[in-house]
C-alpha cells in the first residue's frame, strides 16, 4: 500500500501542501527583506501565518514524508472541515462554527504517571522540539465515513521519548481539555467528561502513531481538535482523541470515552475490520467523503503490514470494536 508509483490521480494531492501558500510566503519574504534571516522571530512568524494570530503558523507547511502517501485523493479541505465529531462542541456533523470558541492558547501539556520525571510544557515549546512533518492518511469513523487526510505533526514515539517511561509503564491514557464555560457539549453532563483515550506502549511507539499539530500546510483548524491531536490510522476514529492536554503513562488499561457511553458497542482496541460488524450496522464498506463513491473496508484500514503483528496471538481480546 505505501508502495510508491506515479499514478494520475497525485496530482490532487497537491490540496495537502497548497503551492499557493510557498509562493504567497516567498513573495512576502521578497518584499519585507525577510530572507534575510529575520524568518525565525515571533512577531514576524505570525505575521505569515493569517491562521488568526496562530503562534505557530509559520511553522508550516512542513516536509511530507514520502513514506506515508496513498493511492487515494486528499479529501478536499472544505468538506474535512464542516464535517466533524467532536462532542465537547455538540453531537452532530455540523460543529466547525461552535468549536471556534475553543482557546487554543496558552495550552499546556502534562506528562504524567510512570516516568522518569513529570513534566508540564506550552505547546509552542513542544512543536519547537518535536521533528514536524506531513504525511498523508486515512480516517476510517466507526459510523462507515472515511476521508484522506494531509496531516502535520510528529510520531508519538518522539513524544514517548521526551517523557521516558519507566518499566512499569504499559499503557498511556489521554486526555482532552475540559471546560464546559468554553466548550457547550461538555454542558450534557450525562457524557462523561473529560474525552479519554489510550493505547499500549506497542501501539504508541509503531511508526503511524501520529500526533497531529496541523492539517492542509497549516495549524489544525480547532474542529480537528487542534492544538495536539491523535491519529491512529489503522483504528476507528474515536480512538484519536483531539485537543490533548495529558498523556499518563501507567500499569493500567484505560477506560475509554466511548466505552464508558457504551461498552457493549466499543472497545479499548477498535482495530479497523470490515468482518466484524457494529451491533447495529455493518461495517463491510464506507462511504468516502466528497465522492459518490461507497468502497469495501479493508483490514486495519489498509495498514495490516505496519500494525497487524502488534495483536498476533491475542486470544480472548476483542481486537475489532
Ligand atoms: N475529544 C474528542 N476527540 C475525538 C472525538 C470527540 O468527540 N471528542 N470524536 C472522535 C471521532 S468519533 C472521530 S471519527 C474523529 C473525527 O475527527 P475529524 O472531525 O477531524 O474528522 O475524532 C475523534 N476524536
Ligand atoms: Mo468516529
Amino acid at each position: 500500500m505505501l508502495i510508491r508509483r506515479k499514478k494520475s490521480w497525485e496530482i490532487r494531492e497537491v490540496l495537502a501542501t497548497p503551492e499557493a501558500v510557498f509562493l504567497d510566503r516567498r513573495r512576502f519574504l521578497a518584499g519585507t527583506g525577510a530572507a534575510a534571516g529575520l524568518i525565525a522571530s515571533a512577531p514576524l512568524r505570525s505575521a505569515l501565518g493569517a491562521q488568526d494570530g496562530d503562534p505557530s503558523a509559520g511553522l508550516y507547511p512542513v516536509k511530507r514524508n514520502p513514506a506515508y502517501t496513498l493511492e487515494r485523493p486528499v479529501t478536499p479541505e472544505q468538506i474535512n472541515s464542516t464535517y466533524n465529531n467532536f462532542y465537547e462542541f455538540g453531537s452532530y456533523k455540523q460543529i466547525s462554527k461552535a468549536a471556534q470558541s475553543l482557546v487554543i492558547r496558552p495550552w499546556e501539556v502534562r506528562i504524567d504517571g510512570e516516568v522518569e520525571k513529570e513534566l508540564t510544557l506550552g505547546i509552542d515549546e513542544l512543536l519547537a522540539r518535536m521533528p514536524l512533518e506531513e504525511r498523508l492518511y486515512r480516517l476510517r469513523c466507526v459510523e462507515a465515513w472515511s476521508m484522506t487526510i494531509p496531516w502535520s505533526g510528529f510520531a508519538f514515539k518522539a513524544l514517548v521519548d521526551l517523557a521516558r517511561p519507566l518499566s512499569a509503564a504499559r499503557y498511556v491514557r489521554m486526555e482532552t481539555f475540559y471546560n464546559p464555560k468554553m466548550a457547550r457539549g461538555q454542558r450534557q453532563s450525562w457524557y462523561p467528561w473529560p474525552y479519554v483515550e489510550g493505547v499500549t506502549m506497542a501501539e504508541a511507539t509503531n511508526d503511524l502513531a501520529f500526533l497531529v499539530t496541523g492539517a492542509y500546510g497549516k495549524p489544525a483548524a480547532k474542529q480537528y481538535g487542534a492544538p495536539l491531536r491523535l491519529a491512529l490510522p489503522w483504528k476507528y476514529g474515536f480512538k484519536s482523541i483531539k485537543s490533548i492536554v495529558r498523556f499518563t503513562f501507567t500499569s493500567k488499561r484505560p477506560v475509554n470515552f466511548w466505552q464508558q457511553v457504551a461498552g457493549r458497542e466499543y472497545g479499548f482496541w477498535a482495530n479497523v475490520n470490515p468482518e466484524v460488524p457494529h451491533p447495529r450496522w455493518s461495517q463491510a464498506t464506507e462511504r468516502v467523503l466528497g465522492t459518490n463513491e461507497r468502497i469495501p473496508t479493508r483490514l486495519f484500514n489498509g495498514y495490516g503490514e505496519q500494525v497487524a503483528d502488534m495483536y498476533a496471538g491475542m486470544k480472548g481480546e476483542k481486537l475489532y470494536m
